[in-house]
């Protein structure tokens, strides 16, 4: 095991680096095991029963000037999908009145673009500062930001931003390249600079195989430190991208790449993220019993199909699950 040292205030703190083999090692434990010791970790940390809920809005659909292969807003994927300008406030805070009176506790914004522009932040800014004044927690992504971008969004009290890593470093090229890897880990630094929590994580189901896999989620785990937040998304092959043929991966390895994450970044939340629309319930179980406690409520995704709330409240019902 290698360690990395860090100090904190005069006290020295080991945090450990994952090689992508020991991750791989875990992956290949027999499922139960697996899912065992993610749950046995998970009750070191959180509360077992407890699951966290985020809704998530488009507020500026389509046309982004980047080719992720999977993506079906990118301007260079023919997905059929509108075109539309930045939403307007009333409209993004009637959309968070709706999801707070549904039960979510988190309101996440989108935009798909490459980085906000200096006229694009403001109008930001201020959807952070209304939607926290209506007791949401707040988060956004907005793609690749600058230092002073990040400080304006803490100061109108933004709890979190997304930006995930996606894949593995070296299998990045092959599914974006219009930026790197390591634009994206800038952006999560500056991020955690302005003293925003960090939401990160990646997209299973793109052909990484299991070896791709291990390695995004030791890129994940290794960052010092690990973020607060991991989406874990199945991919949604959108007709028209890229990814649209990208074979299915097997549910029960989607349930090992959860266990997984949670055995690495113990403290993090982990959140089923986009793909739930096409799993069972009792795959979505598998995957809480596995350390996810997080989920995307409300009927949309940004662009794709979600769950609806009452589909959610009847499982949450069913397993005994408390929403928080
Ligand atoms: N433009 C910003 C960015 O790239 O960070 C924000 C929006 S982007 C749609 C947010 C994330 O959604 C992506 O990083 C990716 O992980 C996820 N995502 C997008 N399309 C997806 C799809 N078809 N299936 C699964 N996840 C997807
Ligand atoms: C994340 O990791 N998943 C969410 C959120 N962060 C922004 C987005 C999922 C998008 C799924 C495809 C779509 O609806 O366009
Ligand atoms: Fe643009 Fe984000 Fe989609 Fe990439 S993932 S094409 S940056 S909206």
């Amino acid at each position: 095991m290698e360690t990395i040292e860090k100090g904190v205030a005069g006290q020295t703190l080991q945090a450990k680096k994952w090689q992508v083999a020991e991750i791989e090692t875990l992956f290949e434990r027999p499922l139960l095991d697996l899912v065992f010791e993610a749950q046995r970790i998970h009750r070191l940390h959180f509360e077992p029963n407890e699951i966290q809920r985020s809704t998530l809005l488009s507020i500026k659909t389509g046309g982004c000037s980047e080719d992720c292969g999977y993506c079906s807003q990118s301007a260079r994927h023919d997905t059929g999908l509108k075109r539309e300008r930045l939403m307007p406030l009333e409209e993004v805070l009637d959309k968070a009145r709706a999801a707070k009176a549904k039960g979510a506790s988190r309101f996440c914004m989108g935009a798909a673009w490459r980085g906000p522009k200096e006229q694009d932040l403001e109008p930001v800014v201020e959807m952070v500062r209304e939607v926290k004044k209506l007791g949401l927690e707040t988060c956004v992504t907005l793609g690749m930001l600058k230092d002073e971008q990040a400080r304006a969004l803490k100061e109108a009290g933004l709890d979190y931003y997304n930006h995930n890593i996606d894949t593995a470093p070296e299998f990045y090229g092959q599914v974006i390249t219009t930026h790197t890897m390591q634009d994206r880990l800038d952006t999560i630094e500056r991020v955690r600079d302005a003293g925003i929590n960090v939401c990160c994580g990646g997209i299973i189901g793109m052909g990484e195989g299991r070896r791709g896999r291990a390695s995004m989620i030791a890129q994940l785990a290794n960052l010092s430190p690990p973020p607060d937040s991991v989406p874990i998304n199945q991919l949604v092959a959108v007709p028209g991208t890229p990814m649209e043929h990208s074979e299915a991966v097997d549910p029960l390895e989607f349930v090992r790449t959860i266990a997984v994450a949670r055995i690495t970044m113990p403290a993090s939340v982990v959140r089923l993220s986009a793909g739930r629309q096409q799993m069972s319930d009792e795959l979505q179980t598998l995957c809480f019993m596995a350390g996810a406690n997080s989920i995307f409520y409300g009927e949309r995704l940004l662009t794709t199909d979600n769950p609806d709330a009452d589909r959610d409240e009847h499982l949450f019902s069913r397993l005994g699950l408390r929403a928080i």
